[in-house]
């Protein structure tokens, strides 16, 4: 396959309104900053790459602008001008630089796109991807009451959504998840705590087992993979780790511990796709499922995570529901649409997806060249 070599980068930091704000047990979104990168390789080709943090540092420590930053002193000068003959050489290129792994899939995740470009090939062909479609889920956020979410979950349901997550926290738990299984015994339902419990509420969390949910996800900290390996112990509902698996190496020690069955793959949180597809093979090698996880992305990043769910072990559906549920208008053309809860596999080269540069500029707060 032909080398590349990134001879200009653009960060394109836009402003963007979710269409209805998303609740979380850490706080409520209504809208994000975004870094959109753009590398632009030595034959003029642009490759696309989304910056998935958001304006507060509540779900991981990193926030647009720590990424902003990060980008524009350490992690571009690290491949500017460099010959990267496969995008699988980018993580390592960034070893120097702890963490910061939104900031570092921003870009790593647009050199893949213009990788495959300049290969002409789709993107999921270069990963190693299977499949031709892909299932879809919708993550709910926190509603004011359990009727309130009922009548959120009928619509999706009939929307064709092939999972349902709810986002759950104390005093916004049992009442809202009985209401759900209540009214639609059969559906896949899971929930998703984002890190608000501890081991005290142990006897609680149990009280979930009831509910035949397909999983539930990061119950305790966001950090920990020793309290949720107890906690697995004692519920028969299985656990997915999100916020804690943010490295193959944490994936390998959960997976060890057994602090979970279930991982939820997002390509931001682990430092981009070569790290995404270690996890992906490494569980697959376990017997541990996965899916992927959103962080309300733009078409961008959302195009992302619809590649990288065509490999072989995304066997539950994802979170990448269609652009029309996030934005008024989205910033790719054409737009991520579903039809009955399945997202076809775009053929085009790279990400699938092309920016439109006019929706972007709508929607830009500055920008930056290097
Ligand atoms: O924990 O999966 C999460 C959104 C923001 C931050 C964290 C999470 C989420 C979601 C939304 O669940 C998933 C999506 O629709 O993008
Ligand atoms: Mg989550």
């Amino acid at each position: 396959m032909e080398p590349i070599r990134i001879d200009k980068v653009n960060l394109h930091i836009i402003d963007v309104t979710l269409k209805a704000p998303f609740t979380t047990s850490f706080g409520t979104m209504k809208s994000r900053e975004v870094c959109i990168v753009e590398v632009i390789d030595q034959s003029g080709l642009s490759g696309w790459g989304e910056s998935v943090t958001a304006n507060e540092p509540d779900y991981n420590e990193e926030t647009t602008y720590t990424a902003v930053h990060m980008l524009q002193k350490f992690l571009i000068p690290a491949i500017l001008k460099k010959e990267i003959s496969h995008p699988n050489e980018v993580f390592d290129m960034f070893h120097f630089v702890r963490r910061n792994h939104m900031a570092k899939a921003a870009i790593e995740t647009a050199i893949w796109d213009v990788f495959a470009k300049k290969n002409e090939k789709p993107l999921h062909e270069i990963l190693g991807g299977t499949k031709g479609k892909i299932e879809v889920g919708k993550s709910i956020g926190i509603q004011p009451t359990p009727a309130h979410l009922v009548d959120k979950v009928e619509q999706y349901i009939y929307e064709g959504f092939k999972k349902i997550k709810v986002k759950i926290a104390p005093g916004s738990d049992l009442p809202y998840i009985r209401a759900v299984r209540e009214k639609f015994p059969d559906v896949p339902l899971m929930a998703d705590a984002n890190s608000a419990y501890t081991l005290r509420d142990i006897e609680h969390l149990k009280k979930l087992d009831e509910y035949n949910l397909i999983m539930i996800e990061q119950p305790l900290a966001h950090d920990d993979i020793i309290d949720h390996a107890k906690l697995q112990r004692n519920l028969k509902t299985p656990i997915c780790l999100d916020e804690s698996v943010y490295s193959y190496e944490t994936a390998k020690k959960a997976i060890e511990l057994g602090s979970g069955q279930v991982v939820n793959i997002k390509i931001g949180r682990v430092g981009g796709l070569r790290e995404a597809l270690r996890i992906h093979d490494l569980c697959q090698e376990n017997n541990i499922p996965v899916w992927c996880g959103g962080m309300l992305e733009t078409g961008v990043g959302r195009a992302h995570n619809i590649q990288i769910t065509t490999l072989p072990n995304f066997t539950i559906p994802g979170d990448t529901a269609p652009s029309q549920h996030y934005w008024d208008e989205d910033i790719i053309d054409p737009e991520v649409t579903m039809n009955n809860g399945v997202i076809d596999i775009p053929k085009g080269f790279g990400i699938g997806y092309e920016v439109d540069r006019n929706k972007l500029n709508k929607k830009l707060v500055h920008s930056l060249s290097f």
